[in-house]
């Protein structure tokens, strides 16, 4: 037996979830997953194409029109919540699933499954709390809003949190009565696929959630541009973003893009540095750097740059990648692909000559074939450097030197990107006016949730992204408004 077969004792395949049947896809195609801890094959999906998620989208149909788009909300509550505590009964084989199927370190895999849980109990509990309103208008008519689901919902994810972005995607969808057709990513799908088989056994009607895998050129391309789906809800990169958009308004639908970010952490020489720069370095290492609110610049006063860049290279030195069941700082990244996307960042910086301060290292033993990049840190890394400005999406973590507030606030702005920031300072006045001078969709003071909780709403500006998942928002972005009006005379 080899050691690839030890770590991965069955190999599976796993199919669609159409109406409330597992199936495989139409053609019969099949994609390999791959563990990111040793490049082993350890499962295979369904390679869906066109024909796949026309059935999906037709099942999604049928329920809205029927037993799942009939239900009153209350139920439609407890179905979300009996799905929560459905995830945490099945916790330590789904939290091993995630993490095998991520190379998330074993902590992060059951983070993630403890929020996927905590996004249908919010949601359950959201069901029946959302209403319309009357409006004030003429003497003898009433007038009011409904507030009503699209229909069928569209739903991309990406690789990086695969069960908490599925909570996070279907779970304020289905609280407002959507049906959902999802799309996950092909790296990393099989906890999306599983919480779906649990769905039906807590009682969803068919076809209230399917789910189909495959590519993004097949299966999400068919998804986005399918004219039977009411609105689109998508997390991946700018670019993909861009087309799903596009497809949207060819079908003159909605979506809610999150397309990640540059987010950064800006530290004031009055910063509580103790508290703060083991929750900047964890901001950036936290599943390996993949993380779309990632702190991958930190931004450092002047008049303490020096000391802070010291102190985080010691903390990145101390650093070590491994594989996912052994828990180190960072597992390893998603594929060879996003491997080697983060060397040539790497390799690039350094030919550039922007200073690399500290290197982590990769766990001895660490099986050759796993996709391991070493925790790095560059300062001070020119404002107009690739590594200050694009999204590398790996552990690398880049200083800033900033001179006053109003340059921090310039440098933190100074981005494509728009989605979350973290403020470091003990002036009150300060905090308040940085929050609110970032173009951000989240900023934590004093603090950084890198994406924060479930009740948060979250999204981003620019090229982050528009819409907002998470929180009562995603409520109104999965749902539309109808104004009706009597005249009763
Ligand atoms: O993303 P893609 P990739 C960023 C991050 C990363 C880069 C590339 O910087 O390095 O994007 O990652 C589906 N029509 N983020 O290539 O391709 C795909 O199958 C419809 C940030 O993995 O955008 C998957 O389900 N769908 C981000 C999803 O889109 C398509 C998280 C995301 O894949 C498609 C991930 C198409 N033509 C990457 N092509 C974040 N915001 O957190 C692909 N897809």
């Amino acid at each position: 037996m080899t050691a690839a077969a030890q770590l991965h004792p069955a190999l599976e395949t796993h199919r669609n979830i159409i109406a409330g049947r597992s199936v495989a896809a139409a053609d019969g195609r099949t994609l390999d997953v791959l563990c990111p801890s040793d490049g082993a094959v350890f499962a295979a999906i369904a390679r869906s194409g066109a024909a796949d998620v026309d059935a999906a989208v037709a099942a999604g149909r049928a329920a809205f029109e029927g037993a799942w788009g009939r239900m009153a909300p209350h139920e439609r509550g407890r179905l979300l919540t009996r799905l929560g505590q459905a995830i945490l009964d099945n916790f330590d084989e789904l939290a091993e699933l995630e993490s095998r199927d991520t190379g998330k370190p074993a902590r992060q895999g059951k983070a993630d499954i403890t929020s996927a849980a905590r996004y249908f109990e919010f949601y359950g509990g959201a069901c029946d709390k959302l209403s319309g309103d009357t409006l004030p208008f003429l003497p003898d008519h009433m007038a009011l809003t409904l507030r009503e689901p699209h229909g069928v919902t569209g739903h991309i994810i990406p690789w990086n949190y695969p069960a908490q972005m599925y909570g996070r995607s279907v779970g304020g969808a289905l609280a407002m009565g959507n049906a959902v057709v999802l799309k996950p990513a092909e790296e990393a799908c099989l906890t999306p696929l599983r919480i779906t088989g649990l769905a039906l056994e807590v009682g969803f009607p068919a076809g209230a959630i399917n789910i189909v895998t495959g590519t993004g050129e097949e299966a999400g391309a068919a998804l986005s541009g399918h004219p039977g789906i009411d609105f689109i809800s998508f997390t991946g990169s700018p670019e993909v973003g861009t087309l799903v958009q596009a497809a949207a308004a060819r079908n003159h639908i909605g979506a809610t893009l999150e397309l990640g970010g540059k987010s950064p952490q800006i530290l004031f020489a009055d910063a509580d540095l103790e508290a703060a720069l083991p929750v900047v370095v964890n901001a950036i290492i936290q599943n390996g750097g993949q993380t779309c609110s990632a702190g991958s610049r930190v931004l450092i006063e002047e008049s303490i740059c020096e000391e802070v860049m010291k102190d985080l290279a010691q903390r990145f030195a101390g650093l070590v990648a491994g594989p996912h069941q052994d828990d180190r700082d960072v597992g390893p990244l998603i594929s060879a692909r996003q491997r080697d996307r983060v060397s040539g960042f790497l390799a690039r910086a350094k030919d550039e000559g922007v200073p690399l301060l500290a290197e982590g290292t990769i766990a001895d033993g660490a099986p050759a074939g796993g996709f391991y990049a070493a925790p790095a840190l560059f300062g001070p890394v020119p404002r107009d450097n690739a590594l200050a400005c694009d999204e590398v999406f790996g552990p690398v973590l880049s200083a800033i030197p900033f001179a006053d507030e109003a340059d921090a606030v310039r440098v933190a702005n100074a981005s494509d990107y728009g989605l979350v920031a973290g403020v470091w300072t003990a002036d009150g006045a300060r905090q308040m006016r940085v929050a609110r001078a970032l173009q951000v969709g989240q900023v934590f003071v004093n603090c950084y949730g890198a994406g924060g909780g479930v009740e948060l709403p979250f999204g981003g500006r620019k090229k982050s992204g528009h819409g907002r998942e998470k929180g009562f928002d995603a409520l109104y972005e999965f749902s539309t408004s109808k104004t009706v009006v009597f005249r009763h005379g």
